[in-house]
């Protein structure tokens, strides 16, 4: 049996010589890549080296941080600061914008939230790291957040790295969705998950069930429902899942299927919601929609919402297509 594997890197050239591409995705994906790789290993080492317990800081959106958290986002800033193609970056860890010193000439803005679902670092549950890439708009100061403020479909690469069991990179620039594995000994990812794609129906509902009481009608409808199974409207059992690591919550979905909500409640919308539009919401809908799920405020597709700012927050509900409609269909009835 031939040896058949391909890096990242190869699988980027090839897109790149398939779709005539300037070679840019190549060397902008090097340096998150790279970054990623690095992230793996602190949170690999966990507490051998110090990575558990807290940092003693709060972060912008007032939430105490972890060591890995302020190491995560060091490594994002300064390794994809070091290729000179990012003007500016914006970190769920920092307030304002990063501008990249010495990248006057850089044409991409790079949004990352470097270590999602860090409360699951201490007990060793999988977290991630996710990533958006923008154009700088003509003319924009890439100092000012107002040239990140560009809805989701503006975006030109997604992607997320996963530390669980493997370290898997799962990238899409807008022609499909593919899975790479670290190979830690080589420190080479490898192609393990061509054309990912999201089964249409599903069984499986992930949502933070202690929070019902704050939901409105048409979630819990849609709950209910489920949880009625085959005796009920639905005629099928499903099963439910919260790993409170939406990366994770996403990967299983690209897998195997399945809608994951964090909808507007009565009491996360006090803030818009609780997950983050720029660099939480707009990538995962982006490579959700990209292998063929749907990806929704309820009322509305996530990758068409204006961004208002840069920490702006959003109800987030995407997946499997056909769940994620029926569940549009039922915020619809209830207006
Ligand atoms: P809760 C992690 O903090 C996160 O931003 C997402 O990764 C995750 O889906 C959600 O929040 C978990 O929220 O309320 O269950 O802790």
């Amino acid at each position: 049996m031939p040896y058949t594997r391909i890096t990242l890197t190869h699988f980027l050239l090839q897109e790149q010589r398939r779709l005539g591409g300037s070679g840019a995705f190549t060397s902008l994906m090097n340096d998150i890549l790279t970054a990623c790789k690095m992230v793996s290993h602190e949170v690999n080492r966990g507490a051998l080296v110090g990575n558990h317990g807290v940092a003693g800081t709060t972060n912008v959106q007032d939430e105490e941080q972890k060591p890995l958290d302020v190491l995560a986002n060091d490594i994002f800033l300064h390794m994809n600061a070091l290729g000179g193609n990012y003007a500016a970056m914006a970190s769920e860890e920092l307030e304002d914008v990063h501008a990249v010193k010495g990248s006057a000439d850089g044409k991409y803005l790079l949004l990352f939230d470097p270590l999602d679902g860090s409360s699951n670092i201490d007990v060793n549950i999988s977290v991630g790291s996710i990533f958006s890439i923008l154009r700088l708009p003509e003319g924009a100061d890439p100092k000012s957040a107002n040239a990140f403020l560009q809805p989701g479909v503006q975006q030109i690469c997604a992607g997320y790295a996963l530390y669980g069991s493997s370290t898997m990179l799962v990238l899409t620039t807008g022609n499909g969705v593919n899975g790479f594995t670290l190979d830690r000994d080589v420190g080479m990812f490898f192609l393990t998950h061509p054309n990912m794609t999201i089964p249409a129906d599903t069984q499986e509902f992930a949502i933070n069930a202690s929070r019902a009481r704050f939901w409105e009608a048409p979630v819990k409808r849609y709950v209910d429902e489920c949880q009625a199974g085959k005796e009920g409207p639905r005629g099928k059992d499903f099963n439910m899942r919260w790993v409170a690591s939406m990366v994770a919550e996403v990967h299983r979905i690209l897998v195997r299927g399945g809608i994951f909500m964090y909808p507007a409640d009565s009491e996360n919308m006090k803030k818009g919601g609780k997950l983050r539009l720029m660099y939480e919401a707009n990538p995962m809908s982006f490579i959700v929609e990209q292998a063929g799920g749907g990806a929704t405020t309820g009322r509305q597709r996530l990758m068409e919402v204006p961004p208002t700012n840069l920490h702006q927050r959003v109800p987030v509900i995407l997946g499997s297509k056909n769940e994620v409609e029926r569940l549009e269909a039922y915020h619809r009835d209830a207006e």
